[in-house]
């Protein structure tokens, strides 16, 4: 049967950009799915870089303007992955127009921007996608199964980590095309946004909604010089590192914490989970090992076991290789484009939605102003 053609339009060249352009090419040699999309435009503002790219990743044409992008009759699709200060905008013009739209997380710069976003999309009743990629581990899925099947029980503790170390040295320098996530005014914040929203997305859905957080933040690097003119040197006015106590919505106690400072960590996001009837522990730099603890074991073999997730009858391991080989980080975004377009075609939407990644950010303005206040803040 000839595939229905979902044109995309993507924003941004950057590490993002690279990651979507993969898992459009690739989705549908690993899944059949009724739909099939179209690599019509990339739109990035440095023509003499975008070119290159657009051929390299095999995108039919080119646009400089976003907003002419979204004008385009011959795009579905809208799909952005440039840098957090440009969301909001794209997003609610591209849903006024009528086009679907997928998003890179965070949705927002804060809260209040994911609101206008959310409801923009949802009064034009449009399909979207928050990028969170990393529910698309199938580790990670497989957690979430296991949580639903109730093999954990009741949740007491929640404990996420989310280190890297790539900004220790005073010599990074903020802002740019490469070091936007050090600039404030375009990042939003720092780890918060750029990192424990990940952990948090992966916390909701896990063990439910975020009632409250108490957080402290900090940021060890006081003034950097800027990427576009090095002479130049301003505040960084990003959070380095962060940590908060949280309290889910079920009772559960949760404690968060991330850095880009913790010297050795290239990309630890790990968390753990104990339940009244078992744990779960997971560490993405393991990303295809979800370790299990059974209190239901008989007491003779009770132990933690550790799974390896490649089989086929594990989340997503079935489109994959034979068991024993693993998967990596890019499938995780060819994994989510793969559910998006089947909620496309079952009708029943993919999640996170916006409406999803609302409920994350307000969790990360909640824990920025706790940081502030230095008082428990109601998410
Ligand atoms: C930051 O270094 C970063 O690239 C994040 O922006 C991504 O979301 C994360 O998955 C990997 O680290």
């Amino acid at each position: 049967m000839p595939k229905k053609k979902l044109n995309m339009g993507l924003i941004g060249y950057g590490f993002m950009g690279r990651a979507h352009s993969n898992a459009y090419n690739k989705v549908n040699k690993f899944f059949d799915l009724e739909y099939e999309p179209v690599l019509k435009a990339v739109c990035a503002r440095k023509e003499a870089i975008l070119k290159p790219f657009a051929e390299r990743w095999g995108w039919e044409s080119t646009e400089t303007d976003w907003r002419r992008l979204i004008e385009r009759d011959d795009i579905d699709c809208i799909d952005i992955g440039s840098p957090n200060n440009t969301h909001r905008d794209i997003a609610v013009a591209a849903a006024e127009a009528g086009k679907m739209v997928l998003c890179e997380k965070p949705l927002a710069m804060n809260a209040a921007e994911g609101l206008e976003m959310t409801e923009a999309i949802e009064k034009a009743g449009v399909a979207n996608m928050v990028w969170f990629n990393y529910r698309r581990v199938p580790a990670i899925a497989l957690a979430k199964q296991l949580v639903d099947e109730g093999r954990i029980g009741r949740v007491f503790h929640y404990r996420a980590k989310y280190l890297q170390d790539w900004t220790i040295s005073a010599d990074v320098p903020q802002g740019g095309e490469t070091l936007w996530r050090l600039d404030a005014d375009v990042a939003g914040s720092g780890v918060t946004g750029d990192l424990l929203a990940h952990s948090i997305d992966t916390a909701i859905w896990l063990a439910g909604g975020i009632d409250k957080v108490s957080a402290m933040t900090e940021t060890f690097i006081k003034e950097r010089p800027t990427q576009d003119d090095p002479s130049v040197t301003r505040e960084v006015k990003i959070d380095d590192a962060c940590a908060f106590l949280a309290r889910f919505n079920n009772g559960a106690l949760a404690t968060f914490e991330s850095t880009r400072y913790a010297r050795g960590r290239k990309n630890q996001n790990t968390f753990e989970i104990n339940g009244e009837k078992g744990s779960l522990f997971f560490d993405l730099e393991d990303a295809h090992q979800l370790q299990y603890f059974n209190h239901d074991d008989d007491e003779h073999v009770h132990g933690w076991r550790t799974i390896l997730v490649t089989d086929s009858e594990h989340p997503y391991m079935d489109h994959w290789w034979v068991p024993g080989c693993v998967i990596g980080y890019e499938h995780t975004f060819i994994n989510a484009l793969a559910d998006f377009l089947q909620g496309l075609e079952t009708g029943t939407p993919v999640r996170p939605n916006f409406r999803d990644a609302l409920g994350t950010q307000r969790v990360c303005d909640a824990v920025l102003k706790s940081a502030r206040t230095e008082a428990w803040e109601k998410v």
